[in-house]
C-alpha cells in the first residue's frame, strides 16, 4: 500500500508507485541468529531491526541533543522542549560547513554520556560481536544529524568517506524520535549494494585525494577548501533511482529502531517538510583484526581535516 502522505526528496515528490517505492524489510525475525543475518546482509545490503533499542535510552540522548540545541538558540520556545521545533530565522548554516559541523556533532557527542554509552556499550557492541563472531572495533567520531527543514542527505555510500579501512565496516543509523513521511529519515536504494561494476568508479574514490597537478591543488592544502568533490553520487534522487534501477526503501522510523548498512549501499535521506528537527546518529562498527581507517579513531579523530589529504597526480 502507497503511503497516504506526501514524501519529498530534494524538493520533488517522491514517486511512490509500488514498482518503485516501499518499505525497509525487516530483519527482527532473524535478530538471535548471526548466519542468518549476515545472510540477510548480503542478500539486501542492509539490516533493519526495529525495536532494537531501548525506547528510554534512545529518548534520553533525544533530550541531550535538545539541550545542547536550545542552549544554541535554535528552538522555538513557544512550542515544548521536545518537539524540537525550530526557532523561526535561527540560522542553520553553520551545519553546511564541514568544519563547524563537526565541532558540533563532536560537542554533541562528547557531552552525552547517555549517547556513548547507547552507541558504543551494551547492545550495539554485542549485536557486532555476534555478527562478527569476534572482538569489535567502533571509530571514535560520531556523526550527529540535526536536520531543520529542508533538503535530507544526497545520495551516497559511505565508503568514499570512509573506506581506508575495513571492507567490512558497518554504518549503524540510529532516529532519535519517531519520524514520520514528513519529518523524513534514511532512505536504502534496492539492490544498490549489488551494483559494484556499473559503480566502480564512484566506488573507488576517497573525497581526501586530490590532484596535485590540477588548479584546486592549493587552495586544498592550505586549507582554505575542505575537498573539490564531496562525495555525493548524485544529487537527484529520482533520476538516480530510475537510471539504476531498485526501489528507494525507508519507513516511518520509530525510536529503538537500528537500521545497519554497508559501505557500498547506496543512500540518500528524505527532506524534512516541517519545523521540527530531526535527530539521528551514524556510527561506524567492523572486526577489530582488520585495518582501520585512521581518519576516524583516536581522541580528536583528523576526519577530512588537512592531515588526511592524499596527494595524487592525474
Ligand atoms: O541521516 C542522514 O541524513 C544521512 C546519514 C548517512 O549518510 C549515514 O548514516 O551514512
Ligand atoms: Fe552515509
Amino acid at each position: 500500500m502507497p503511503p497516504n502522505s506526501t514524501l519529498i526528496a530534494k524538493g520533488d515528490r517522491l514517486d511512490t508507485s509500488e514498482s518503485n517505492f516501499g518499505q525497509l524489510r525487516r530483519s527482527d525475525d532473524v535478530r538471535g541468529d548471526p548466519a542468518a543475518l549476515r545472510t540477510r546482509f548480503e542478500e539486501d545490503g542492509y539490516l533493519f531491526i526495529p525495536g532494537f533499542l531501548d525506547r528510554a535510552d534512545v529518548a534520553a540522548v533525544r533530550r541531550d541533543i535538545i539541550g545542547k540545541l536550545a542552549e544554541k538558540g535554535l528552538l522555538d520556545a513557544a512550542h515544548p522542549l521536545d518537539d524540537a521545533v525550530k526557532k523561526e530565522g535561527a540560522d542553520l548554516r553553520f551545519l553546511s560547513d564541514p568544519r563547524l559541523a563537526v565541532e558540533f556533532m563532536t560537542s554533541i557527542a562528547k557531552g552525552s554520556p547517555a549517547l556513548q554509552r547507547l552507541l558504543y556499550s551494551g547492545r550495539i557492541i554485542r549485536f557486532f560481536e555476534d555478527y562478527f563472531g569476534e572482538g569489535i572495533r567502533h571509530f571514535d567520531f560520531t556523526w550527529v544529524r540535526t536536520m531543520g527543514p529542508g533538503f535530507g542527505t544526497d545520495s551516497h555510500c559511505d565508503i568514499v568517506y570512509m573506506g581506508r579501512g575495513s571492507s567490512r565496516l558497518c554504518t549503524v543509523w540510529v532516529p532519535y524520535g519517531d519520524l514520520s513521511y514528513e519529518v523524513g529519515g534514511l532512505m536504502i536504494l534496492e539492490g544498490s549494494h549489488r551494483q559494484q561494476e556499473r559503480l566502480r568508479n564512484y566506488l573507488s574514490r576517497d573525497v581526501d585525494l586530490y590532484c596535485e597537478n590540477r588548479p584546486e591543488a592549493q587552495r586544498i592544502k592550505s586549507g582554505e577548501i575542505p575537498w573539490k568533490w564531496g562525495g555525493v553520487l548524485s544529487t537527484n534522487p529520482h533520476t538516480l533511482r530510475a537510471h539504476l534501477g531498485g526501489r528507494w526503501l525507508t519507513t516511518e522510523y520509530r525510536m529503538g529502531d537500528m537500521l545497519v548498512f554497508g559501505m557500498k549501499t547506496i543512500h540518500a535521506s528524505l527532506d524534512n517538510q516541517t519545523r521540527r528537527f530531526r535527530f539521528s546518529t551514524d556510527t561506524r562498527y567492523q572486526p577489530a583484526s582488520e585495518p582501520i581507517d585512521g581518519r576516524w579513531i583516536g581522541e580528536n579523530p583528523v576526519g577530512h581535516g588537512l592531515a588526511a589529504k592524499r596527494a595524487m597526480v592525474c
